[in-house]
């Protein structure tokens, strides 16, 4: 009997989807002053939203330089105030213990980590420019020897099984199927480990995707789910919700502050707004063990 070996075999196995690279493209060039000129004010530099109330008192400030200064100023202490709340529910870590930083951007949200408890942080961006970026920050810091950013998939890390006390997706599931994103959490924690996402999710009881959510996927070339998929992808996968909270309503303050900053704005501010008033969208923290 003849072994009929089909063609496909020959074609070399793409190591990351069209899409992916499109992804990774986008961040590769990506140098928004709202991301950077936050980010300078202390070297923590952010690819997420701001949370809490904000001071509106910055935009009442007459002279013109000093103004832009508060509204940065005042946008990045609300970035500051979302990492800040998403550390938080990382559990009780040790210096000796490794957190696994899902979609690290430009790499604060693992400085923070480190900042808080001492322990050790992988971070994994599909874009290379964001890893050198990150990894010489870390260097800058002097913390190179426990935080490292890698240029790698995130369903595909190849980190040790079992290794990470923690992990965390801030604003990056809209990138990837959950399916297979909860997998490689589920392979990397070990068991009573911690998982812990913020990102925007679709309102189920809207019903389908509304035209906002539409434009915030093609500004970014993302695609949000809807809020049921994270707890039938987290029921697949070994991860045991503890804790939600629907940050909506404190995603508005930063939202409407940002669309006065003329010197940061991007144009997608009153979809933001638009989206979270309309109640299609909802901006959503989810802490989960792994069980
Ligand atoms: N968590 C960071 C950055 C969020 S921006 C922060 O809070 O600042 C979204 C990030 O997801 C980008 O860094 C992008 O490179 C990353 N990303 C998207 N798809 C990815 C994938 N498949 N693997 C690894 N990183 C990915
Ligand atoms: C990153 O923030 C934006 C995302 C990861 C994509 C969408 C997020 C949702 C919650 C839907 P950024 O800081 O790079 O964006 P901006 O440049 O607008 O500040
Ligand atoms: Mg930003």
């Amino acid at each position: 009997m003849t072994t009929v070996h089909a063609d496909t075999a020959r074609i070399p196995v793409p190591t990351q989807s069209t899409y992916q690279t499109r992804v990774a493209d986008y961040w590769n060039a990506e140098e928004n002053p709202v991301n950077l000129e936050l980010g300078k004010i202390d070297d923590l530099y952010h690819h997420h939203y701001g949370i809490g109330d904000a001071d509106r008192t910055v935009l009442d400030e007459p002279d013109p330089g000093r103004r832009r200064e508060r509204l940065t100023g005042e946008l990045h202490r609300l970035e500051e105030a979302q990492a800040q709340l998403l550390a938080s529910h990382l559990g009780q870590l040790s210096p000796a213990d490794r957190v696994f930083d899902a979609g690290c951007g430009r790499g604060g949200g693992s400085v923070v980590a480190n900042l808080r408890y001492g322990c050790h942080a992988d971070g994994v961006t599909i874009s290379a420019k964001q890893a050198d970026f990150a990894n010489q920050q870390a260097r800058k810091r002097g913390i190179d020897d426990k935080v490292s950013y890698h240029h790698r998939n995130m369903l595909d890390t190849g980190f040790t099984s079992g290794a990470y006390a923690a992990s965390w997706n801030n604003e990056s599931t809209m990138y990837v199927e959950l399916d297979l994103l909860f997998a490689e959490h589920a392979r990397l924690l070990r068991r009573g480990g911690r998982y812990v996402t913020i990102t925007g999710c679709y309102n189920d009881t809207y019903g389908r995707a509304s035209r906002e959510v539409s434009l915030i996927n093609a500004h970014y070339i993302c695609d949000i789910h809807p809020r049921s998929a994270y707890f039938r992808a987290m029921a697949r996968n070994r991860l045991v919700p503890t804790h939600v909270q629907d940050l909506t309503q404190a995603a508005l303050p930063y939202w409407e502050l940002r669309k006065e900053a003329d010197h940061l704005v991007t144009g997608i501010e009153d979809t933001f707004l638009t989206a979270y008033r309309n109640g299609s969208f909802q901006y959503l923290l989810i802490v989960a063990d792994r069980v």
